[in-house]
């Protein structure tokens, strides 16, 4: 039995932040039944395409253990389906434009009204407020939550992060707010909607920065590398590089390779607790007692100096190295890994971590599989579904469909190249 067995979600979700919200259902237990419009589907499968006439690894990697199910919600056959599926699921999942809903005539209003014990979960940009109605993707979130004026470096642009923190970071806050909902739902019976905006979920990952904000007002940060190097503040939060966001000084130095391998670099962090050890390693044993250093508040002033003296000692090692002589003495570091690392790695594809799966279209790719693990609901990482794949089986199946009735719904174009 796996953890959500019984749910059904009606997955209207679309490109990647809503996609990740219901593929993580899905590997939950519950039964995705995705609705695509009909020869078009998710944009995304057609987008990125690496194998010609083959749905893109944007789509497959977002979309594994779904049902697909070709619906045009605009004709009126088509809103008779959606209908059946509102009353069926237990939860409906969106993040289409502001309002478009509500243009296919299905208001929060209207959805209750079929099924009263129906979540309704959506993702938008914004929450309520000037920029209600603004069609959002990622890096838009990125910029407008707070996290691209906190990213970068101090004499260069606000930078967007390679982590998917408004389109992966929203759908993880959805799906909690999902899973809350029924929780609460076995209590009262009732469903809800639950909404989550992409700037709220990226601001809420960049809640660190506006501690810094608000700390700002008794002095300068002296953890971050400016104050060392005599920079004043301003009066917002400032790009920090690679400094390490909490207490413990951090920095990304070069390893040896760096030269020629652009990820031959390791993290480095001077952890208080283990600073007699970093001395020791790098070769400064006179920092343990010496004035200036041998305390963390005294050491703030001086991170430049001190990282380059470890750059020293690391661009003597590989990243592999530094971290096998630092992990024994307790000194948190962590190899720079590139994503050819990554995959070439055993241990991730042990845990489930990563997984090949196989596609009947591309043949075999790469995932990454479920980061959340259960030990009483074991993840089976299943193909996404090609468009439509389930449509019959769903009318039939799932809303009971049959004879003349099956045949009057495929007829009438609402369900793509359907067969009875
Ligand atoms: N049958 C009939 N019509 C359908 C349909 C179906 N099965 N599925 C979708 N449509 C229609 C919608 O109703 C909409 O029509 P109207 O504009 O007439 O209301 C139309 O297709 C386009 O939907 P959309 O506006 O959501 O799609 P878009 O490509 O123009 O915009 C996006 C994409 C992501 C910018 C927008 O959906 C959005 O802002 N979503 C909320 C925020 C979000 O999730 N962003 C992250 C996306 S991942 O990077």
């Amino acid at each position: 039995m796996k953890a959500l067995d019984g749910i059904k979600i009606l997955d209207f979700t679309h490109v990647q932040s809503g996609p990740t919200c219901t593929q993580l259902l899905a590997w939950f237990g519950a039964d995705v039944i995705k609705v695509e419009r009909p020869g078009v589907g998710d944009a995304t499968r057609k987008q990125l395409i690496d194998v010609p006439g083959a749905d893109s690894l944007y789509f497959t990697m977002l979309n594994h253990n779904k049902r697909s199910i070709e619906l045009n919600s605009k004709n009126e056959t088509g809103k008779e389906v959606l209908t059946r599926l509102i009353e069926e699921c237990d939860v409906l999942v969106e993040n289409f434009a502001p309002g478009a809903l509500d243009r296919m005539g299905f208001t929060w209003e209207r959805i209750q009204e079929i099924n009263p014990k129906i979540i309704m979960a959506s993702i938008k940009g914004f929450g309520p407020g000037k920029y209600e109605d603004c069609k959002v993707y990622e890096n838009v979130a990125q910029c407008a939550g707070g996290s691209a004026s906190t990213t970068g470096f101090l004499d260069g642009p606000p930078l967007v992060t390679g982590a998917q923190i408004g389109d992966s970071g929203t759908g993880l806050h959805l799906c909690l707010g999902i899973v809350t909902a029924l929780f609460q739902r076995e209590k009262t019976g009732r469903g809800q909607k639950v909404s989550c905006a992409m700037q709220d979920g990226v601001l809420n990952l960049s809640r660190v920065k506006l501690r810094d904000q608000q700390r700002l007002a008794a002095g300068p940060l002296k953890e971050y590398s400016q104050y060392g190097e005599g920079i004043e503040f301003g009066d917002a939060t400032p790009r920090a590089g690679n400094d390490s966001g909490g207490g413990q000084p951090g920095r990304i130095l070069k390893c040896k390779g760096w030269e020629k391998d652009p990820n031959a670099y390791t993290y480095f962090i001077i952890q208080a607790a283990v600073w007699e050890s970093v001395c020791d390693v790098i070769g400064k044993a006179e920092w343990k007692t010496q004035e200036g250093y041998a305390t963390p508040p005294e050491r703030l002033d001086k991170l430049n100096e001190i990282f380059s003296a470890v750059e020293e000692w690391t661009t003597t090692k590989t990243k592999f190295e530094v971290m096998d002589i630092c992990n024994p003495l307790n000194i948190p570091v962590g190899p720079i890994l590139s994503m050819k690392e990554i995959a070439d790695d055993d241990g991730l594809y042990k845990t489930g971590t990563m997984v090949k799966v196989d596609h009947p279209e591309r043949g075999e790719y790469l995932s990454v599989g479920c980061p959340i693990k259960l030990s009483d609901s074991e993840v089976e990482v299943a193909r996404s579904p090609l468009l439509g794949e389930h449509t019959t089986e769903i009318l039939s199946e799932v809303l009971g469909y049959s004879g003349d009735d099956l045949k009057r719904v495929i007829d009438s174009g609402a369900v793509g190249e359907a067969k009875a």
